[in-house]
């Protein structure tokens, strides 16, 4: 049983799908448009039963090639999305990120899939690309501004916007883990998107089955945070909706849904340089000694570590509270069930200090505590 990486929707055991890979003629697929938001062209498509005589009920796809006229790829029976190879070998993990617009969805993206691969690499496992698609958005849209040309990435487009990739998940493997090929699929998302209050319809409903929810909590959205900065870090003026209006609309999206939901004070470095205004009361909280969110030990291997993922929560909690963030944002619980979610609270920083104007920092990037969030999805599916 395994996760489709675009709708998140479990693929059915006794459906699969199959385009052809080199179609002659297209014509507008219902399914594959619910779901992307926009009208997608696609050859002829066949839905065919499971082989019972196969082994994991996989149907005869050179007979389905030879009726097609041309190599049959695999798709989702659902949204119509094109699978990796072998997909339905695999387990896969699928990942909804959220958050207001200047969150840091995307550069967190950037860079936990950069340590990813270092802390896979330890374990002698790699990190690869499901499907180009991935390696090519991953590349141009995330590696090369960020790593290469040390500017900032510009905001994700708009779902509305028809050339928006925003409806493809980029997709990982990453290794084998319980006798098994695992998937990360992660949904990057417009925080513009979010703050329309309005927003809906069949091609969000992935945040409904996702796995978990990476929600971004901005420091610097707090007005008292912001003044006490400005002569501490370059400030940017740019700042997205109220965390409060955004988390409601995810939580209208994930409806009677029970992902596992992160929430993340993002930015984390802009919070630790207060440490510097030792007069004010946040100096002294940021200067506490003893406290989880001062060291990082995300990069040593071996498993999630429960106890300092607990400790690191209640005081990311107690944090949010101080930020005045609201109770739906420090105890979240489910409005459409009533049940708490099963949620946990983290502190990063992406790029480990301020960036100066549409540059990195000179110091360049030198993220903190940026995987947690992710050991702790996959710890729950002994994975990492
Ligand atoms: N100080 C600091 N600033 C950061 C960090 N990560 C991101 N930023 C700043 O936040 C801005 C927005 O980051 P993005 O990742 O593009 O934000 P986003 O949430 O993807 O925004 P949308 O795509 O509009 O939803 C960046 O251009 C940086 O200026 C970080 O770790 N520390
Ligand atoms: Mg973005
Ligand atoms: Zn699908």
């Amino acid at each position: 049983m395994t996760k489709c990486p675009r709708c998140f929707n479990v693929l059915p055991h006794d459906v699969w799908a199959f385009t052809e890979e080199n179609p002659d003629s297209v014509s507008v697929d219902a399914a594959a448009s619910a779901y992307k938001g926009h009208p997608v062209q696609m050859g002829t498509i066949a839905e065919v039963g499971r082989d019972p005589g196969s082994p994991h009920g996989q149907p005869d796809l050179s007979a389905i090639s030879a009726e097609f006229g041309s190599p049959a790829v695999e798709l989702c029976p659902i949204c119509h999305y094109t699978l990796p190879p072998n997909w339905r070998w695999g387990h896969a993990t699928c990942l909804a990120m959220a958050g207001a617009r200047f969150t840091g969805k995307t550069v967190f993206i950037a860079v936990m899939v950069k340590r990813l691969q270092r802390h896979l690499e330890q374990m002698g496992q790699v990190l690869d690309f499901a499907n180009t698609e991935t390696q090519q958005r991953y590349r141009r849209e995330y590696e090369l501004p960020l790593f290469e040309e040390r500017g900032l990435i510009p905001a994700t487009q708009s779902a509305r916007v028809e050339a928006s990739h925003q409806h493809d998940p980029l997709v990982f493997n990453i290794g084998r883990w319980n006798d098994q090929p695992h998937y990360l699929a992660i949904r990057d998302v417009a925080g513009e998107d979010l703050e329309n209050p309005g927003v809906g319809g069949q091609e969000w409903s992935f945040f409904s089955s996702a796995d978990a929810v990476l929600f971004l909590f901005d420091p610097m959205r707090v007005q008292e945070v912001k003044d006490q900065l400005r002569d501490l870090v370059p400030t940017d003026h740019r700042t997205g909706g109220d965390p409060r209006d955004v988390l409601r609309t995810v939580m209208r999206l994930i409806g009677p849904g029970t992902p596992q939901l992160a929430v993340i004070l993002s930015k984390f470095d802009a919070l630790q340089a207060l440490r510097k205004v030792t007069s004010s009361s946040w100096g002294q909280v940021m200067s506490h000694a003893g406290a989880a969110f001062t060291r990082d030990p995300s990069l040593q291997r071996g498993v999630y570590d429960e106890v300092d993922g607990a400790l690191l929560d209640a005081e990311v909690r107690s944090l949010l509270q101080r930020l005045d963030a609201g109770p739906t944002l420090y105890r979240p619980s489910n409005p459409t069930t009533g049940e708490y979610y099963d949620s946990r609270f983290f502190a990063v920083s992406a790029l480990g200090g301020s960036p100066q104007g549409n540059r990195v920092g000179a110091t360049g990037i030198s993220p903190f505590r940026c995987m947690d969030p992710v050991r702790w999805v996959l710890a729950r599916k002994q994975v990492l």
